[in-house]
């Protein structure tokens, strides 16, 4: 059976207090007809006529409705709340965070399939529920788990092109360049060069995007093995779901790890359009650029220090501060590191955001599951300490719009916890998980037949006459 909700429904739960924790219980679920037979591509195929239809009603009725003003602001700072991308799979509220097809993060807990009673959505689902809108069925979702198996296996020479690294570059820029290597098997390339009609374009770019998800969790393994464990690698695990079986190519066999794994890809997977990976990745793909290469660029957006890296350098943060002054560190104490990181011209790495207003409901979550598993963790508690020191102290700076920590502010210290310790590794593991979002968007951007990206750009002449004139 499939379960869906309807848009309808759905737009009366996000005018109710999301943060409730009934939210989920006031829901009505509605049942479709049974589609046990159906997998993710034929579901696809299904929605994507009715889609293609909606998008040409909106453009041909509300082609002329303005959505807001562009202010000079806006234009010099980094397009901050300037509305100009379609992004379909997900979409997020300053104040109660991300939404996935609809669904906020606690309530894809309840409703995704788990490997285990209570546990943790698998990121299968996630993938089906970004893709088709639909929550699929435990059925659909381990049919979709051995498909993935069944694509993962990538050719040799992306092994050896890793290996003309040195195995001290960063493993952001091993990863990227595995990914690359991956390029080389494109069926939308194949196709393009063929002549293929443009109707079709969707249909090379699942297999691609199928073919990347499932390949990406193999390449990361690598280069962690190759990095950190004298490249003794790790087989994959067929019998093993996504989640769990990139955490055993890593080298993590426990079941909690496990469940961390599927958690963690599972919230990292995609935050609406506009940051700097998923923005990337959509820019690029707009030039009829394949997956492999929307998404190797998304990855080297991913990897700077104000997006993905972040979770490196707050484990790498907080390690210091116990250098320094010790595991059971005070408050006191704490707020004075604190300001002498401001102090010393750097952000304070896992807090602040350029669209959030409130916690992170990705923070929220993994603390959540430090609470069940971890809850006498040194690291954890100075990540809790860091929860009540840092945002008053950031709002005393006057200038931070967001004082509260994002999803990077607590990643490191469960990783880190369950033995994987090397924080520059962190960023891969991002990487792994943003692969299901961007390339479930890239699948739309070409079903639904998106345009080549092209904003205007002004100089500062051209802004000081216009507003002269204004
Ligand atoms: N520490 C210190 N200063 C901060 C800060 C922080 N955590 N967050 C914001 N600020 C500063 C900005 O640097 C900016 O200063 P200037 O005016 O001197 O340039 C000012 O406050 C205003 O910034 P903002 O409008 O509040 O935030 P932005 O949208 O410009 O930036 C972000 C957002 C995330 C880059 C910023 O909050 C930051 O640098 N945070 C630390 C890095 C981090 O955790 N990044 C991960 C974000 C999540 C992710 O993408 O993975």
């Amino acid at each position: 059976m499939v379960f869906y909700r309807s848009v309808s429904l759905l737009s009366k739960l996000r005018s109710r207090a999301v943060q409730q924790s009934n939210v989920f219980n006031s829901v009505r679920w509605l049942q479709v007809q049974t589609s046990s037979g159906l997998d993710l591509r034929s579901e696809l195929q299904e929605l994507i006529p009715e889609q293609q239809d909606r998008l040409k009603k909106i453009k041909s009725e509300y082609g002329k409705v303005q959505l807001g003003n562009i202010t000079v602001d806006m234009v010099l700072g980094g397009m901050r709340g300037m509305t100009g991308l379609l992004w379909e799979t997900s979409l997020l509220d300053p104040d109660e965070g991300i939404r996935f097809r609809g669904l906020s993060i606690p309530e894809c807990q309840k409703v995704l399939p788990v490997a285990k009673p209570g546990g943790e959505p698998l990121p299968e689902g996630l993938l089906w529920l970004l893709l088709t809108g639909k929550v699929p069925s435990k059925e659909q979702v381990n049919s979709l788990s051995q498909e993935l198996q069944s694509r993962a296996t990538i050719p040799d020479h992306v092994y050896k092109t890793i290996d003309a690294l040195p195995v001290t570059a960063h493993p952001m820029t091993q990863f990227a360049t595995g990914v690359m290597a991956l390029q080389v098997q494109s069926e939308f390339q194949k196709a393009y060069e063929k002549g293929i009609h443009k109707s079709k374009y969707w249909e090379p770019t699942y297999e691609d995007s199928m073919n990347l998800i499932a390949q990406v969790p193999l390449v990361a393994a690598y280069v962690y093995r190759r990095m950190y464990k004298n490249g003794d690698t790790i087989p994959k695990d067929e019998s093993l779901d996504y989640g769990a079986n990139f955490a055993h190519m890593l080298g993590f066999s426990s079941s909690e790890m496990h469940e961390l794994m599927r958690l963690y890809v599972t919230i990292h997977s995609d935050h609406e359009g506009g940051n700097v990976s998923a923005h990337t990745g959509h820019l690029v793909a707009s030039a009829l650029s394949d997956p492999y290469l929307s998404f190797a660029a998304a990855l080297n957006g991913l990897a700077g220090p104000l997006h993905g890296l972040a979770n490196q350098e707050v484990l790498l943060w907080i390690k210091s501060v116990v250098e320094e002054c010790g595991e059971n560190i005070s408050k006191e104490q704490l707020k004075d590191y604190v300001w002498k990181t401001l102090n010393s011209g750097k952000v304070v790495p896992g807090f602040g955001h350029g669209v959030l207003r409130k916690t992170d409901p990705r923070y929220t979550c993994q603390r959540e599951f430090a609470m069940k598993h971890l809850p006498e963790d040194p690291l954890f508690q100075l990540v809790s300490k860091l929860y009540e020191v840092v945002p008053p102290v950031l709002t005393e700076l006057g200038k931070v719009k967001n004082p509260w920590p994002n999803v990077d502010a607590h990643s490191g210290v469960l990783l880190n916890y369950y033995g994987l310790t090397e924080a520059r590794y962190y960023t891969v593991l991002f990487g792994v998980s943003r692969a299901l979002g961007i390339c479930s968007q890239l699948i739309w951007d070409r079903a639904l037949g998106l345009p080549l990206e092209r904003p205007k750009s002004v100089t500062m002449e051209w802004l000081e006459n216009q507003c002269k004139k204004a």
